[in-house]
């Protein structure tokens, strides 16, 4: 990697599994026989509040129970390590993960594209607030104190976070990385191709060949506590 100065890595569900936390498609992608696609919804929340929150409230509380791997501890040691290498160069770790457990390995500044189980989010005042207790009952928000809580989740049909720092940084980097993701869900399964159209480097760490693996350079299969340590060290 000599000529390569500022990386751009994107992750998803894969890079949790070994840490016990399902993926999307692993487990056929339903909740109580419900399509996550149609429980990620906010049309599912207004018509069903309580079957969205519920199935937030066990995922919220299921992560609190899970540790990071070494995925996430090799990507943390990037993080920290890179700019060293190369006075201002840049690792940006940008996830579709709503868990903490990069945090929890070591990374301090992953941009959560998707948002985050451990956020509430006020429909009334706007406020986002550190949550990892239920939503279902409907507490009040600790900002306004209005029972207008959501989780602080980008749904289907949602606009994902903070998009423009996301492009900005494929616009200073050399090196695109895609890590444990199904490349199924946009506009993060399009920034491979952003990245081919501004001349990045790509490399996909996957445990098999996704929907966007002809996109990259070159895919490495396997399992990320395994591949992710390798590549980074
Ligand atoms: C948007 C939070 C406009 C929720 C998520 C019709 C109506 C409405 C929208 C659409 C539509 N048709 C298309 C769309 C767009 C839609 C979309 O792409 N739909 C898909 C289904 C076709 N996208 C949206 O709605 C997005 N918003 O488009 O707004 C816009 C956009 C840009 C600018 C302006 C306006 C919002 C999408 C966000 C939805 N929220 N998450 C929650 O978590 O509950 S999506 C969710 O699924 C994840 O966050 C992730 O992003 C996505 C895919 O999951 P993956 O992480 O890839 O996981 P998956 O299980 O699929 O794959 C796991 C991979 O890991 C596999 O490849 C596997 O091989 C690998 N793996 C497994 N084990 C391991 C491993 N790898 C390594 N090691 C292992 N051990």
């Amino acid at each position: 990697m000599s000529h390569i100065r500022n990386i751009v890595i994107l992750t998803g569900a894969g890079v949790s599994a070994e840490s016990g936390i399902d993926t999307f498609r692993g487990g056929g992608g339903l909740w109580e026989q419900h399509r996550v696609e149609d429980v990620a919804t906010p049309e599912a929340f207004a018509r069903d509040p309580e079957l969205v929150l519920r199935f937030y409230d066990m995922r919220r509380a299921a992560i609190q129970t899970k540790e990071p791997n070494a995925a996430h501890r090799a990507l943390a040691r990037l993080e920290r390590e890179w700019p060293k290498k190369a006075p201002g160069a840049q690792v940006l770790i940008v996830t579709q993960n709503v868990d903490d457990l990069h945090e929890r390995g070591g990374a301090l500044d992953v941009l959560h594209m998707h948002g985050e189980h451990l956020n509430a989010w006020c429909n009334a005042c706007d406020a986002r607030s550190r949550w990892t207790g239920p939503l279902l009952h409907r507490p009040p928000c600790p900002a306004c104190g209005k029972a207008a809580l959501r989780p602080d989740i980008v749904w289907f049909g949602e606009i994902p976070y903070r998009m423009e720092d996301i492009y900005q940084a494929l616009g200073a980097a050399d090196l695109f990385v895609s890590i444990g993701t199904s490349g199924a869900v946009y506009p993060a399964a399009g920034f491979v191709r952003t990245a081919r159209e501004l001349g990045l480097q790509t490399l996909e760490l996957n445990l098999e060949r996704s929907q966007g693996s002809a996109w990259f350079h070159e895919s490495r299969l396997g399992p990320a506590t395994e591949i992710v340590p390798a590549w980074v060290d």
